[in-house]
């Protein structure tokens, strides 16, 4: 079985190489540079930094899945300069033990970070508590605080300013009820950043802003990873070109392998109900007839147990090496068709590659194949 030609580990060398030569397959090289920069990003970074000269404390706020592919380059050298807490969202998606290595690294760097789930009222209030602390110097010496909240698009900026929101309104009197306001007494406040009243007493604004990403992103793999969190439009990259990259990531770590150990039972068809009912956002995964007598819950767990098994053969069957690129790629194909099966998208269907690559990608996002933090932590301390 091809596994055993990995190199089981191998040297960080061997493994960065391997890490490289992702991002510029050839599937994903000829694919050409990821970049996303409408007008409206310009604009808005430069209305961002402008604010941030007169904020207090800044909220950076990133997807867990990629702590550092989710920066902003050009931000960093003024975020730096700034208050900063660095909240690490989604993090019901990501890793809990390489999360950890994560914080780990941000405090040996000094600085203040938090992974949360921005739906979650509990997480968001550890979130304002250091916060708080953070500002207490200016708290008692302020009448007026402000608080931005920053980050590239779709890491849930706005989710979490809802969250804040509604602890604070749940902490104020009927008849002082806070309003959401648009902060008035700034210089140039543009109309796509929407202030938010939280507190009296000193007054405390929080600012949401619009996710903004650099003109040019560094590298393909970065362009990659943004793309498979959902940062970078789906359209800029195109959906089987972020599958196709998924998949390699997935291969190249073994992680298919990893499936059969903590999936034996359901792999070998043994059904059961799920522990908790989940908040399913995954309509387009259900077929337009439903199969009678299944719920929709057991459909989605089926589904996500026959993409597991598809990927846990292909991978073990194959004989190639998938730290070979021309191997990789080979495999990757066959994935495809496998895939196709076991999301039973119609053999003819005209546009399957695009269905798989779809109904694969929301499987990932939605977190269902599992949890995981697609960036390495560093060996040194070079975050920011
Ligand atoms: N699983 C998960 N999804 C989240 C979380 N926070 C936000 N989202 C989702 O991420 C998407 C983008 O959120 P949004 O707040 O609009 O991001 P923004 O572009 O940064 O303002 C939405 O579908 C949210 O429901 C979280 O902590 N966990
Ligand atoms: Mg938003």
């Amino acid at each position: 079985m091809a596994v055993g030609r990995r190199s089981g580990g191998g040297s960080s060398t061997a493994k960065a190489a391997v890490k490289k030569a992702l991002g510029e397959m050839d599937f994903n090289s000829s694919g050409g540079a990821i970049n996303w920069f409408p007008g409206h990003m310009a604009a808005a970074t430069r209305a961002i930094r402008d604010r941030l000269k007169v904020s207090d404390l800044v909220i950076e706020v990133r997807d867990s899945r990629i702590p550092l592919s989710s920066t902003n380059a050009d931000l960093q050298p003024h975020l730096s300069k700034k208050r900063r807490v660095i909240a690490l969202n989604k993090k019901d998606l990501a890793n809990p033990n390489v999360m950890h290595k994560w914080t780990h690294h941000f405090d040996s760097c000094n600085q203040d970070c938090l992974p949360i789930n921005a739906h979650s009222k509990s997480s968001v209030k550890k979130l304002l508590d250091l916060v708080e602390i953070k500002l207490k110097e200016a708290i008692s010496r302020e009448p007026t605080l402000l608080v931005m909240v920053v980050g590239v698009p779709n890491v849930g900026k706005s989710a979490l300013i809802n969250s804040i929101h509604q602890i604070a309104s749940s902490h104020f009197p009927v008849q002082e009820k806070i309003k959401r306001a648009t902060v008035g007494p700034l210089p140039g406040v543009t109309q796509d950043i929407a202030g938010f009243k939280i507190a009296h007493h000193p007054s405390i604004y929080v600012l949401d802003t619009p996710g903004v990403l650099v003109p040019s992103i560094p590298d393909i793999e970065t362009g990659l990873k943004l793309a498979l969190a959902g940062s970078v439009k789906d359209s800029v990259v195109g959906e089987e070109r972020i599958a196709q990259y998924l998949l390699a990531v997935l291969n190249t770590r073994g992680t298919p392998l990893h499936w059969k150990h903590s999936n034996n039972r359901r792999m070998e068809g043994i059904r059961y109900e799920p522990e908790e009912k989940h908040d399913y956002s995954l309509k387009d995964l259900r077929p337009k007839k439903k199969p009678p007598n299944v719920s929709d819950v057991l459909y989605i767990e089926d589904m996500v147990t026959e993409v597991q098994r598809a990927l846990y053969f292909s991978l073990s069957e194959f004989e190639g090496n998938v730290e070979n690129e021309n191997d990789l790629e080979c495999l990757i194909e066959q994935q495809f068709e496998v895939l196709q099966k076991a999301l039973k998208i119609p053999h003819k269907a005209s546009e399957a590659r695009i269905m798989v690559s779809k109904k694969f990608l929301t499987l990932f996002r939605t977190g269902k194949l599992g949890p995981f933090i697609l960036d390495d932590v560093p060996e040194v301390n070079t975050a920011s």
